[in-house]
């Protein structure tokens, strides 16, 4: 068994959140993670409205349970995917790459629970004054875009910093990552990486196999101060490395990079467009199922959890 406060707040059996991967997390894998007892976020991206009114329409039909759409403050269409939202009575929501204070009042009107992605303890306590319902505290580990601060410095400080629940995202890859996470003051866990090889993924066959190839040290950061982007090394991340040793502007980067993400996910190039993938990335070997993922996490925990016990014990 693996349970605490997050499992009521959000309606699902295990405290495990399944990143919303743009081009990646679609509602294939959501519902397979829903199904599965975590809660399987469909990653919005920058996918025009309706993609992802049809996206929440199709994880409505593969499953009854709780579900998540992660909102990217980047996209032009941040307003309109609001709408359809709260139009679509999502129960979850998690934003990235930007500052979801605004729009707080009108989900929350809407019953809808809200996870904005932290990398920073100061972000945390503005949005927290904005009525937030707890963060993801996203650690430099994770693949995409991170902030500057690792998981094991991270989390501890946003749970000092307030008093609702924390999610640990970032460098978790099973069931010692899930007690590290708890360890650290964390109610639950996200992970991306190692569900981008859930069998349900519809991903692109060559990014899954990427991944799966991956040693510990193959995933680097790109791009530029304050827009770091951790991938896996390729022919890309070579060109990338070529700006930064001529000290490129920021508009080179972005040129550079613009559509890379869907080159790798969509169309299979993983030479020349962006594996965004987390340091754990290393330790998938194979394609599971998000069914046998979960298990596998709850299973270890419980096995560290017994382990650890044997620490404490007067006559060790
Ligand atoms: O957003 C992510 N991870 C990402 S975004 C991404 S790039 C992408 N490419 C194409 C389509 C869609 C997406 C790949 N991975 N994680 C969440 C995250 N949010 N990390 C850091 C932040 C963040 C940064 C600044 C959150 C808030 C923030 O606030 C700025 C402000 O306004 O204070």
């Amino acid at each position: 068994m693996l349970k605490t406060k997050l499992c009521e707040i959000l309606n699902i059996k295990y405290p495990i959140l399944q990143g919303g991967m743009a081009w990646i997390a679609t509602a294939e894998l959501a519902a397979a993670v829903s199904e599965a007892g975590g809660l399987g976020i469909v990653g919005g991206g920058e996918a025009p409205p309706e993609v992802i009114r049809n996206e929440i329409k199709k994880v409505k039909s593969l499953t009854t349970k709780p579900f998540g759409v992660n909102v990217y403050f980047l996209s032009q269409f941040v307003e309109e995917v609001i709408e359809i939202l709260i139009e679509e009575k999502v129960p979850v929501i998690t934003t990235g790459a930007g500052n979801p204070g605004k729009y707080i009042p009108r989900l929350k009107a809407a019953g809808i629970k809200v996870f904005p992605v932290v990398s920073s303890v100061a972000l945390a306590r503005r949005l927290e004054r904005a009525g937030v319902d707890g963060f993801i505290a996203e650690g430099m580990e994770c693949g995409g875009h991170v902030g500057e601060l690792t998981t094991m410095a991270l989390v501890p400080q946003i749970v000092d910093a307030t008093s609702l629940p924390v999610i640990a995202a970032g460098g978790i890859f099973d069931g010692r990552g899930v007690v590290a996470a708890l360890s650290l003051g964390a109610v639950g866990v996200q992970m991306g990486t190692r569900f981008v090889c859930a069998k349900e993924c519809t991903v692109h066959p060559n990014y899954k196999a990427s991944l799966i190839k991956a040693k510990d040290r193959d995933t680097v950061l790109t791009g530029y101060h304050g827009h770091q982007v951790r991938v896996i090394k390729n022919k890309l991340t070579k060109e990338f490395l070529q700006l930064k040793e001529k000290n490129a502007p920021a508009e080179e980067f972005e040129k550079l990079g613009a559509g890379r993400l869907r080159i790798a996910a969509v169309d299979g190039d993983c030479d020349m467009g962006s594996v965004m993938a987390g340091q754990v990335a290393a330790m998938i070997s194979q394609e599971q199922t998000a069914k046998e993922i979960i298990e596998d996490l709850v299973t270890g925990a419980t096995r560290v959890m017994e382990n650890l016990g044997g620490f404490f014990k007067e006559d060790n």
